[in-house]
């Protein structure tokens, strides 16, 4: 129906347009080609006049309307160090454009209108002046010159890489058809290299876990992610597969992704995810609702969200490249960076393609002891019995002996240090097993094995009536001994915290 209208609205259209031409004919014919002719050119002259004034009054209204959604301007201030020097270089390349703009318009329907068509006019040629030429070739010159100049002197800034002394985060971005892979380093701050030769479905990025590296570097393939606010950060950008670009606008970050080299952009984030909405607060573009059908809920400050975009169209999926970034206190940042979990000790360490298997790791030491605290801290602030009981995961013992293997010690120096915060508590260590063999002898392996961490943490300088060694042999198993896969965690060492 509606495709039927628009139809007849042309059809009607262009018939009007031949009468309007008829019509046109007519008078021609009537008046005479000359009366037409100065007809034409008055009415022509008026119109370039009121379009030019028309025009230049949209342009400034425009702009003066937008002004607190444009990036630059009131609300929108560059959010990093860097950005605004170059939102000032924008500003002043604006300022002399647009005075080269209005000028150029000016004159151009001036003209149309001054020197419209007359009766005995003459037109009067000049085809060369060198005064004129002087001019309009040095002044661009000089103003060019300037511009340039502060542009390069501002490239060279932007693009000035780090110093190894100085404080910095480096991060990683991938680009891929369609997402980004952030990779941050952990905590020894370094990102492990990558090989694109170890591509695989569960290393996606080719990271080289031979690289003691890559071992504690974090990998965030979706979701927000977080930088700290005042922190020089330099972004490592990559593609894995066509050109991508890096777009964080309000930082005035963007560098393109290129596949086979390596790109990188540096930068210093100065305004807080909520400073930049307290910032908007006070516009009122930024108090409408943000969700139309919902008039009394969130305003559109409360909302706002850095983003991470692709600025490049790089396919279809183009658009869900999006990320949001939140810029927080370093405190903030911490916190948060301590929930993050390594990718190769949560997804590759101990499986197939894992190149350390015989191996004990610094991350793994590292992670198991930042676990160990955290769960001592529950168990020493928990009021109920079963949360008391605590596992002691990786310590191992040779076959049917009580003698502990040599890497158990990083478990058991959890303990130590754990009772060395908490000196007040007392704990009782129990050896159990599973069903297998004869009972008698389980309830013995069981209790000597619990007497072999005794006497480790007594070693360690731990008082000794601060510690009760206890073997239950099979009579407590966690789960039914059903299993090969039950049985191997009825196998076990816990601790428990008396008092
Ligand atoms: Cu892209």
């Amino acid at each position: 129906m509606t495709s039927l209208i628009v139809l007849l609205c042309i059809i009607l259209i262009a018939i009007v347009m031949v009468q309007i031409g008829k019509v046109y004919e007519l008078t021609t014919q009537i008046k005479g080609e000359e009366a037409t002719m100065r007809d034409n050119s008055k009415w022509n002259g008026w119109l370039s006049l009121i379009f030019l004034v028309v025009f230049l009054i949209g342009v400034v209204w425009s702009a003066y309307s937008y002004k607190n959604v444009m990036l630059g301007f009131g609300p929108h201030e560059s959010a990093s160090e860097h950005g605004k020097t170059l939102d000032s270089i924008f500003n002043v390349t604006l300022f002399f454009t647009g005075i080269v703009f209005v000028l150029t318009h000016l004159a151009l329907f001036y003209f149309a209108y001054q020197y419209r068509w007359q009766k005995g006019r003459k037109v009067k040629f000049i085809p060369h002046d060198n005064r004129l030429e002087v001019w309009w070739t040095a002044i661009p010159a000089v103003v060019m010159t300037f511009l340039v100049v502060r542009g390069l002197n501002a490239w060279n800034t932007v693009m000035a890489d780090v110093t190894p002394d100085e404080d910095y985060i480096e991060i990683e971005a991938t680009g891929q058809q369609f997402n980004w892979i952030l990779r941050y380093p952990g905590p020894d701050g370094k990102i492990g290299t990558r090989n694109y030769k170890l591509t695989s479905p569960t290393n996606q990025l080719g990271i080289d876990f031979t690289d003691p590296k890559s071992w504690d570097d974090v990998v965030l393939p979706g979701g927000e992610f977080y930088l700290p606010e005042g922190k020089k950060v330099r972004v490592r950008i990559v593609a894995k597969d066509v050109l991508h670009n890096f777009d964080l606008p309000h930082f005035r970050v963007k560098m393109d992704a290129v596949p086979g080299m390596p790109t990188y952009f540096i930068f210093r984030p100065t305004t807080s995810t909520a400073e930049y909405r307290a910032q908007l607060r006070h516009y009122p573009e930024y108090n409408e609702p943000f969700d139309a059908a919902e008039p009394n809920g969130p305003k559109r400050w409360e909302k706002f969200d850095y983003e991470l975009a692709c600025a490049e169209l790089c396919g279809k999926g183009h658009y869900s490249m999006r990320r949001v970034l939140k810029v927080v206190s370093q405190e903030e940042f911490d916190a948060w960076y301590k929930t993050q979990k390594s990718f190769y000790l949560t997804e590759i360490r101990g499986k197939e393609g894992d190149p350390n298997l015989q191996k004990t790791l610094d991350a793994e030491v590292r992670q198991r002891a930042a676990e160990f605290s955290e769960n001592m801290k529950k168990a020493v602030e928990a009021t109920d019995a079963t949360a008391k009981t605590l596992p002691l995961n990786h310590i191992n013992f040779e076959t049917g002996s009580a003698t502990l293997t040599a890497d158990s010690k990083y478990e058991l120096d959890n303990l130590v240090t754990a009772l060395n915060t908490y000196p007040a508590i007392n704990v009782e260590v129990a050896g159990h097993t599973d069903n297998v063999g004869d009972p008698a002898v389980n309830l013995q392996l069981s209790a000597a094995r619990a007497s072999s961490v005794v006497k480790y943490l007594v070693d360690r300088g731990i008082s000794a009536g601060r510690l009760t060694a206890k073997g239950y042999g099979e009579t407590k198993p966690l789960v039914p001994n059903d299993s090969p896969e039950n049985q191997a965690k009825n196998r076990r060492t816990a601790f428990t915290i008396l008092n």
